[in-house]
């Protein structure tokens, strides 16, 4: 039994593979674990103000503003978005730590801010 050293040709056509792969992986992400949440920011309130997602799932937010600059922010997670007003923006995370965390405008332009709060909810699968 011998064992050859794979050609360089070969090698690359493998590594093409991998990353191909790993490409599809991600377009090919399961429709029930993508969820999607469109929240609207006015008044200083964010509507929902609850999301209840499961772990893992593949997160995207469309956050948009009715009225003034908001952002959007979740320490555990370290995301922090800003969108600015009568105008929306969206973004994806991966909900991969189980528990309940806040969500919450972190500017200070306004003492209003800080009533704008929601929570995201990440159930164990
Ligand atoms: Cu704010």
């Amino acid at each position: 039994m011998h064992l050859r050293r794979p050609r360089p040709s070969r090698l690359l056509w493998a590594v093409a593979l991998v990353m191909g792969g790993a490409a599809l992986a991600v377009a090919q992400e399961p429709a029930q674990h993508r969820r999607e949440f469109t929240i609207v920011a006015k008044d200083y309130v964010f509507t929902p103000d609850r999301l209840e997602v499961s772990q893992d799932d593949l997160v995207k937010i469309i956050l948009h503003s009715e009225d003034v600059p908001v952002s959007f922010a979740i320490d555990a997670y370290r995301i922090f978005k800003r969108v600015a007003g009568m105008s929306s923006i969206s973004f994806e995370f991966r909900a991969d730590q189980a528990g309940t965390f806040t969500f919450y405008c972190n500017l200070t332009t306004d003492p209003r801010c800080k009533d704008m709060r929601g929570v995201l909810s990440v159930r164990a699968r």
